[in-house]
């Protein structure tokens, strides 16, 4: 059965218990490379050559310059509508969690708060002795070369925080309990690829929430969504949460 294409306005989420969930689509309009459309990140780069643990250890100075290349475009790109209209949600619902896929800094900047980075963040690198993460955006911190940590007494060198394939999301049992109890569960921008993201949806279907997608194009997992909305996030959304 198609996704229901329903009018603006369907659900009305004030006084609701809202759960979000973005991808790599909310940032593309902010000038922030996408993964699978054309000219996507994987396009040039094989998933299994810059985003495993595996290629890390095969090839450190490929995945380095991979992320600092996209650590250093933070500097210029900014927040767009669609950004700015989650944050606007925050004051429509009961409460709401923000769960990004995303490893930029734009929920933020856009005046989102409580936000779930599930697969890490650019901005900070880790420990590879101490598991410890520090924002490190300095200028030397963006330079071609390896970055030492501060929390060794032997500076060890740090590592991308970034949740590979084949390494376990960020806070998980968080994230499940959260979907678990919302009554809303709204993606914007995602393909539906990405598991275990892309299987959200199926886990707030079967605790009765209202689902939700605001995308490009239907993903792979558009059937999965009670109401769906097909467009630019910075040009729909804005009007959607006007009416939610
Ligand atoms: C794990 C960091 C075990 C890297 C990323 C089944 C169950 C569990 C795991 C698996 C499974 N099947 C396969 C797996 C393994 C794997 C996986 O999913 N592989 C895929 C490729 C098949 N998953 C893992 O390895 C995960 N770990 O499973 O551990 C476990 C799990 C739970 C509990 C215990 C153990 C780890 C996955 C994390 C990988 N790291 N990011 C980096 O960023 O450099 S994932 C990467 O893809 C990004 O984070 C990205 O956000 C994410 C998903 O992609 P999207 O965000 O959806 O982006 P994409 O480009 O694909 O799509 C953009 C969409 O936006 C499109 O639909 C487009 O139409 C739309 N769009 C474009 N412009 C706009 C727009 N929409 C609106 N407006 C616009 N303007």
């Amino acid at each position: 059965m198609p996704p229901r294409q329903t009018s603006v306005g369907d659900t009305i989420l004030r006084g609701k218990k809202v759960v979000v969930l973005t991808g790599a689509g909310i940032s593309a309009e902010s000038g922030v490379r996408t993964f699978r459309d054309n000219d996507g990140l994987w396009e040039n780069h094989r998933i299994e050559d810059v985003a495993t643990p595996e290629s890390w250890a095969r090839n450190p100075s490929l995945v380095w310059k991979f992320y600092q290349t996209r650590r250093r475009q933070l500097l210029e790109v900014e927040p767009n509508p669609a950004h700015m209209a989650v944050a606007h949600l925050e004051g429509k619902c009961k409460s709401l969690v923000l769960v990004t896929q995303n490893v930029d800094d734009l929920h933020e900047r856009g005046g989102s708060s409580a936000i779930i980075h599930m697969h890490g963040s650019l901005r900070s690198l880790r420990c590879q002795n101490t598991g410890l993460s520090e924002v490190r955006m300095g200028e030397h911190d963006l330079a071609e070369g390896f970055v030492l940590c501060n929390c060794c007494t032997v500076a060890t060198m740090m590592r991308p925080d970034i949740v590979w394939f084949g390494e376990i999301p960020l806070e998980m049992s968080v994230i499940q309990k959260e979907v678990e109890d919302c009554e809303v569960f709204i993606v914007i921008g995602s393909s539906g690829h990405v598991y275990p993201a892309a299987g959200l949806v199926n886990l707030a279907n079967s605790n009765g929430a209202h689902t939700i997608l605001v995308n490009f194009e239907l993903p792979i997992n558009g059937r999965d969504f009670d109401e769906v909305h097909i467009g630019k996030a910075g040009e729909i959304l804005p009007e959607l949460v006007e009416n939610w």
